[in-house]
């Protein structure tokens, strides 16, 4: 099946399941402006392109709620990650002055960089919730640089339409459409309330997601990629969430 006969079956989808009138003009925009998730032709079908297109069109501009600083959790918990193994120690070792942030794809320049650099960018800090999709979640404050400004300094081509970005563990990657790539709160963090980036939250450089669930807020990132093409990443479901039955748009 084609793409666009299976884009016009799920949006034909979207109307047949909602039925009303609102919802009509709904699907003929997220048809029109391309808010299909990567993962809609999955278990979730019409649900998921639904749910994203919806959440889209009402909250492209919307910022988390953001918190007072007596609201930050006291002992915020760290979700075990798998061993990271001897490389990753020799670099914790060296105080991580040698990890490199990769940045490729549809950049003007393409660049990598060193921690170093990143924290001499521009810096931006929030005070938000970060939740997992298993229940639990915290309050913190996050400082880095918003993602933006990189895409920025590398000459993000105006037709990138995801980033995708992936985590020194080979297991863990992701995906942002450019609605969440240049929004303001989505940062590559460094630092943790007002300390360095703990190991155990995905330091030295954690990507933040602050509008979707925890696991979007990818720990250990070593590379980015910009792309118009999503499908040729992975099983071309945007992420490996969906890999596993999750959703790749996960607002929260
Ligand atoms: N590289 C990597 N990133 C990751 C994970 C992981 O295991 N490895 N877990 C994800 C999940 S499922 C959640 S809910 C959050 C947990 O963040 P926390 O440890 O700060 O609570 O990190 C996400 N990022
Ligand atoms: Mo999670």
């Amino acid at each position: 099946m084609s793409i666009l006969s299976r884009r016009k079956l799920i949006t034909t989808g979207i109307v047949a399941t909602a039925g009303a009138s609102g919802l009509v003009v709904a699907a003929k925009l997220a048809k029109r402006y391309g808010l299909i998730p990567p993962d809609s032709g999955g278990i979730y079908g019409p649900g998921e392109t639904l749910t994203y297109a919806a959440q889209r069109l009402l909250t492209r501009h919307s910022l988390a709620r953001e918190f007072s600083r007596n609201k930050i959790s006291a002992k915020p918990f760290a979700n075990e990650v798998a061993p990271l193994g001897d490389e990753f120690k020799r670099f914790q070792q060296g105080a991580f002055a040698d990890w490199r942030l990769v940045v490729d794809g549809l950049a003007a320049r393409p660049a990598s960089f060193s921690l170093a650099e990143l924290k001499s960018f521009p810096r931006r800090s929030h005070i938000t919730m970060i939740q997992c999709e298993e229940g639990w979640s915290y309050i913190a404050e996050w400082t880095g640089v918003p993602l933006s400004h990189v895409l920025e300094r590398v000459g993000a081509l105006p037709q990138v339409r995801y980033v995708v970005y992936r985590s020194f563990q080979p297991d863990w990657w992701e995906s942002i459409d450019m609605a969440d790539a240049l929004h303001p709160q989505t940062l590559l963090t460094y630092e943790m309330n007002g300390g360095e980036l703990p190991v155990g939250f995905g330091g030295p450089l954690r990507m933040r997601i602050s509008r979707q669930l925890g696991y979007k807020s990818l720990k250990y990132v070593t590379r980015l990629t910009l792309t118009d093409n999503i499908k040729q990443f992975g099983k071309g479901l945007g992420s490996a969430e969906p890999e596993g039955g999750y959703a790749w748009y996960a607002g929260a």
